[in-house]
């Protein structure tokens, strides 16, 4: 698929939903898919990592979602552990925009999340959001610590989010199909067009 293809009337658009290990992509694209999202997760060996859960994404997630009938997002989930990150530059080609899952509970992959966000500056300028995910967790830090804890710039929208809730899965993709549209030159869009 080429960048926000046009077949039979309808655009496509890839997004790439990334994050540390854990931080809960599978979940973000299976709350909201349209379809029976395809995943590809496998039994966790290593101790410490079984301690958080006992399965793991090794290649992708992929899932669709229609936004109206015109447009469709086609929602690709990295694996998140750095032992698959070959998998993240695959993923990326032809992404529109991509959505970076902090687990909002555990600062210490906060690390873990800076050296994902430096890998994908260097793959992609595709415009990106954060997403403070769990914040149904009373363990949750607040999404303004995050974005103090992240460096991040106020241009980046930094939002809270509860992957197994769709509501908020849903504000974060509508959040980062705005930053997508706001790269978007004026002279490309329809109305600007001359007759
Ligand atoms: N409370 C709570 N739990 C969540 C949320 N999102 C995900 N989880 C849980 O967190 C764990 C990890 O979620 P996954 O969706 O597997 O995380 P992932 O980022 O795909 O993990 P990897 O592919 O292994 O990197 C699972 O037990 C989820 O049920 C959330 O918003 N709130
Ligand atoms: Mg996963």
């Amino acid at each position: 698929m080429r960048n926000g293809e046009i077949t039979m009337n309808a655009l496509k658009l890839k997004i790439v939903i990334t994050g540390s290990y854990a931080a809960g992509k599978t979940q973000f694209i299976r709350s909201i898919s349209d379809i029976d999202p395809v995943s590809t997760d496998y039994d966790v060996t290593p101790d410490d990592e079984r301690e958080l859960k006992h399965n793991t994404t090794v290649a992708l997630d992929f899932g669709t979602i229609a936004i109206n009938e015109r447009v469709s997002l086609y929602l690709f989930g990295t694996p998140g552990q750095e032992r698959f990150d070959f998998m993240w530059e695959h993923l990326s080609i032809g992404a529109l925009g991509y959505v970076v899952m902090v687990d909002s509970c555990r600062p210490g992959h906060f690390a873990e999340t800076l050296r994902l966000m430096d890998r994908f500056a260097e793959i992609t300028d595709a415009p990106f959001v954060v997403a403070a995910n769990k914040q149904d967790d009373p363990a949750a830090l607040p999404v303004s610590y995050v974005r103090r804890r992240l460096g991040l710039p106020l241009e980046i929208p930094v939002l809270p989010c509860i992957a197994t809730d769709r509501a908020t899965v849903k504000t974060v993709l509508l959040t980062l199909l705005q930053q997508i549209a706001a790269r978007v030159p004026k002279s490309a869009t329809p109305s600007s067009a001359s007759a």
